[in-house]
């Protein structure tokens, strides 16, 4: 278990400049030479998995960022990419990351062929910064750029998206998070801060843009525009503090569960929820149009699963539509189908597991994964989309992907006589 806790006071960040990356303890205010406006207030810097922090630079008192409105090619994992929109080349767009009471100002260019918006979502702004077009602003043309000005009056986990055309340009992949730290600090400073971006996608097999006009049947469920196998796993050292916000721009809840711990709900978009009033759960259900932040210590070492449970969001290219032959004899089928398709092979009437065996060995429709895919030290881990991996170590010196858990001897399951 470690007791003295580590983080960060401020963060300039600029990409690849940590200008302040010092680590000092806590309860320490000052860092000598700091000249960041943010030099007194402690915040651990933010991780997005598969992503990144939006770069700024000090202008007139100023914090000012520069979002670019695009059409952006994303990989959700190999094998599969997608035509999407988003910002600065990425979908979710880069992380926004300031401090309550920042004077931010937002420059937004739109390179899409249609005209966008920014709302703050969440984010108490005068009105005409409210980003709605037609309601607080116009609309911003393609090829003009909009300023948006505002002084951040709360803290919590809060998002930004189009409010332009809204629906198409969502579902496309346009939508990042907007982290405002507490001017006065956390209940309780964390080693990690993860920001997870909940998001799903009508895909069908074989093409490569998302069908937005669907609105219940989607096929592919990710975290930060990322599906598992392709999803960063979260590696923590032993005993650290971990902060995890999630955000849910989608068209359903998403209940995230983890293993091995329990989690503290800590914050909602509306902020932090007083220390008095935090519940724990081993499950975060995320409402549409909501962030939810949970924190937790992790004291358990080994590598646990981190997924949404509603079962077919943990699946890739999940097809809702196929017969069930679950406890069907299929003999009789499979010899006659072979005489008019040579090969053709009957499964699923004892479950899917060798259906996932199969799926990894014969090729799919180009652009498509397997619905149930992975492999562990253990054998094919049979999971999709919004899927993860937590990490905790003992001795690890960096963040990098630890590879899989050695478990000490005797504490797997394993068969015995009976
Ligand atoms: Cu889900």
């Amino acid at each position: 278990m470690i007791t003295r806790r580590r983080f960060f006071f401020g963060t300039a960040a600029l990409a690849g400049a940590s200008a302040l990356t010092q680590r000092i303890a806590s309860g320490t205010k000052l860092l000598a030479g700091q000249t960041s406006p943010d030099a007194k207030v402690n915040y651990r810097p933010v991780v997005t998995p598969n992503g990144s922090t939006l770069p700024w630079v000090m202008k007139n008192g100023a914090k000012e960022f520069h979002l670019v409105a695009e059409p952006v090619r994303r990989e959700f994992a190999p094998g599969m990419t997608v035509n999407c929109w988003g910002y600065n080349g990425q979908s979710p767009g880069p992380t926004i990351e300031a401090v309550e009471g920042d004077h931010v100002r937002i420059l937004v260019t739109n390179r899409l062929a249609e005209p966008t918006s920014v709302h703050w979502h969440g984010i108490i702004t005068p009105n005409g910064m409210d980003g709605v077009g037609g309601v607080t602003q116009k609309h911003i043309p393609s090829g003009e750029t909009y300023a948006y000005d505002f002084t951040l009056r709360q803290h919590g986990a809060q998002m930004y998206h189009p409010h332009s055309d809204e629906m198409i340009q969502m579902a496309m992949g346009m939508q990042g998070f907007f982290i405002i730290h507490p001017r006065n600090g956390y209940p309780e400073p964390v080693d990690r801060h993860f920001l997870i971006f909940l998001q799903e996608w009508a895909i069908d097999p074989g093409t490569f843009t998302p069908n937005p006009n669907v609105m219940t049947d989607f096929n592919i469920f990710t975290f930060n525009s990322r599906v598992w196998p392709g999803t960063d796993p979260l590696v923590v050292k032993l005993g650290e503090r971990v902060r995890v916000s999630f955000a849910n721009l989608s068209m359903d809840s998403h209940p995230i569960h983890f293993h091995g711990h329990r989690w503290w709900v800590v914050g909602t978009d509306g902020g932090s929820i007083p220390k008095s009033a935090w519940i724990p759960e081993t499950t975060m259900n995320v409402p549409a149009g909501t962030t939810r932040t949970v924190e937790f210590v992790a004291d358990n070492p080994g590598d646990w699963p981190f997924h949404c449970h509603k079962n077919h969001h943990a699946m890739n290219a999940m097809s809702h539509v196929i017969p069930n032959v679950i406890g069907t004899n299929q003999k009789g089928v499979a010899q006659q189908i072979g005489t008019l398709v040579p090969g053709y092979m009957a499964m699923g009437e004892a479950g899917m597991h060798e259906m996932s065996a199969m799926a990894e060995m014969m090729p799919g429709p180009r652009n498509t994964l397997p619905m149930m895919t992975g492999t562990g030290q253990f054998g094919p881990i049979q999971m999709g989309g919004m899927f993860t991996i937590l990490k905790v170590r003992e001795g690890i010196t960096s963040y990098e992907d630890p590879g899989w858990y050695q478990n000490p001897a005797g504490t797997v399951a394993s068969p015995v006589s009976t």
